[in-house]
């Protein structure tokens, strides 16, 4: 199987995953017309549900179908909801004949799409229970201050709600990759924790999708999928968007990968931080299994729980470090602005210098000299590194340039890699090249994949054009020239260091000005 990378992602991002055309079958699904509140559309296996064909279905009035009292309840619902659409549980119907069913229900444009998933009445939810488990994670939740801790706390709680077979947390880092940072499982399943997933296994669309719908439930892999009938919406004569439909079919690329992973039920919940998708919690079982949506419902607000408190936790830290970084910066310049002479002042406060960005080396550029302290490459490096930063990074080198991979920047820069992997260069002069460097040293990572991530899709000989990977196992990578990451609150410092070292040589230079004359 000879696989493309270019392939593989760019198709995968062009599926139009909210307008599958079909859905998932455990439940059945009709969309009506606003107002009087005509079937135009339904899933096939609605005829099977009601033992009539779609034709006598299609054009009946909603209560026709499911009695005044169902169609009663779906209108007072979705006329009590703010965010129409958002799913809202209109309660349990009960068809005569038939059985009862939870009814589900959600505005997208003018149709309302009612949706159906059959009542089990021999496991009634208790959701008395689901109440005190949700209450007893926000009291303690308030107690635990670390993200890790708080995750595992949340694996636990939500495998004991749902009885998922494996349950656990995995966080996106900048590229998208996620990593498990919690996990509980049974002894049958095979574990992820500390692993790492590639970011093309949720394509983009599907992460956007997620970030305004947190919660999706697969209970069975092995499905056909309900088309819907007609094909198209008749009013719009355009797919109709299922991105809130609880039912929505799932992509068959991703329901492949689930049965390559052996998960045949999936849940899962996003975690959503300041509008980005942070995390998600994944559940799986190896066989089927469905829940019902008070019981989903519960998960998402234990998700969104989650959610709040780990952006308090992060906002808190980040607070924290900004609050030491304004110390260090204070007395940092305040130590540079005494001495008359600026060079022996910076070589004076060197310790600070490298402490305030949290550096193992500095360079400080200036008036055709160059001074080094701590771990550096040797001064010959460092001017080709100014050239080529004025040259080929002029616009971003203009104020501030970062990276924790400069070897992949700038290839030279792998001669000496052990100390400066990272690189933070602010520029001290509007005119000159001017800079204060920082570096960091190399941290090589040793990266477990849940399957080599060059393996992301496979291009199947002719057949099938797409198919995601088919190995989970644990695949080592030893990643080299990087260092630890820049936060954004060390680069904004450093900015604000800049503005205050140019006012400084601009003070400098004028009271030599001054005395000259
Ligand atoms: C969706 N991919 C998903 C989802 C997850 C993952 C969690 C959300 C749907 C769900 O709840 O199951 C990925 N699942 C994982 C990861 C783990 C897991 C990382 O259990 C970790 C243990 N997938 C591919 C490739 C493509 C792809 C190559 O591997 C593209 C061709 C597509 N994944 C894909 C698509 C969706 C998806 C299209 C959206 C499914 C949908 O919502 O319709």
């Amino acid at each position: 199987y000879p696989f493309s990378e270019q392939v593989d992602l760019t198709e995968c991002d062009r599926e139009p995953i909210h307008i599958p055309g079909s859905i998932q079958p455990h439940g059945f699904l009709l969309s009506v017309s606003e107002g009087d509140c005509v079937i135009q559309q339904i899933s096939a296996n609605t005829a099977d549900v009601f033992g009539m064909p779609a034709a006598g279905i299609l054009g009946q009035r909603l209560e026709s179908l499911i009695g005044e009292k169902g169609a009663d309840a779906v209108a007072t619902a979705l006329a009590a909801t703010i965010e129409q659409n958002d799913p809202i549980y209109v309660g349990i119907v009960e068809l005569t004949d038939i059985g009862c069913f939870d009814v589900i229900a959600h505005c997208v444009g003018k149709a309302k799409l009612v949706e159906f998933e059959p009542v089990d009445r021999s496991h009634p939810a208790d959701f008395r229970s689901l109440y005190s488990l949700l209450g007893a994670f926000l009291k303690r939740v308030a107690h635990v201050s670390e993200v890790e801790a708080l995750s595992d706390y949340a694996v636990r709680v939500l495998r004991e709600v749902t009885g998922f077979g494996r349950v656990f947390l995995y966080v996106f880092d900048h590229n998208d990759d996620s990593q498990v940072i919690a996990e509980t499982l049974e002894p049958s399943y095979p574990s992820y924790i500390g692993q790492r997933f590639p970011a093309s296994d949720i394509p983009a669309q599907a992460r956007k999708l997620y970030t305004t719908n947190p919660i999706r439930l697969i209970p069975n892999a092995n499905y056909q999928p309900s088309p819907l009938v007609p094909p198209l919406d008749p009013v719009t004569n355009a797919p109709t968007d299922l991105s809130h439909a609880v039912l929505r079919a799932v992509s068959p690329v991703h329901v492949q990968y689930m049965k390559n992973m052996g998960t045949i039920a999936s849940m899962s919940i996003s975690l959503v931080i300041k509008g980005r998708l942070w995390g998600m919690i994944s559940c799986h079982n190896a066989t089927a299994k469905y829940l019902p949506f008070e019981v989903r419902t519960a998960c998402e607000q234990l998700g969104q729980i989650l959610a709040l408190r780990i952006e308090s936790i992060i906002e808190g830290k980040d607070y924290a470090y900004r609050l030491a970084l304004r110390g260090k910066l204070v007395s940092l310049l305040a130590a540079l602005s005494q001495g008359d002479e600026f060079v022996s002042s910076m070589g004076h406060a060197s310790a600070d210098l490298l402490n305030l960005m949290n550096a193992t080396g500095a360079a400080l550029v200036f008036e055709g000299r160059t001074i080094l302290f701590g771990d550096t490459p040797d001064a010959t490096e460092v001017t080709k590194l100014v050239e080529w930063l004025a040259v080929h990074k002029g616009a971003e080198a203009g104020e501030v340039f970062h990276t924790r991979a400069l070897s992949r920047d700038y290839p030279a820069a792998e001669r000496y890699r052990t100390c400066a992997s990272g690189m933070l260069a602010v520029a001290i002069s509007g005119n000159y090249q001017h800079y204060v460097i920082w570096f960091r040293p190399e941290v090589v990572r040793t990266v477990e994949w849940a399957g080599n991530p060059e393996h992301k899709a496979m291009l199947q000989k002719e057949a099938t054009p797409l198919s995601p990977r088919k190995s989970f196992e644990s695949w080592r990578q030893t990643v080299r020239g990087t260092s630890d990451p820049w936060q954004e609150s060390e680069i904004e410092t450093a900015l604000e260091f800049r503005g205050a070292i140019l006012g400084i040589v601009l003070a400098r230079a004028e009271e030599m000005a001054a005395l000259a004359d």
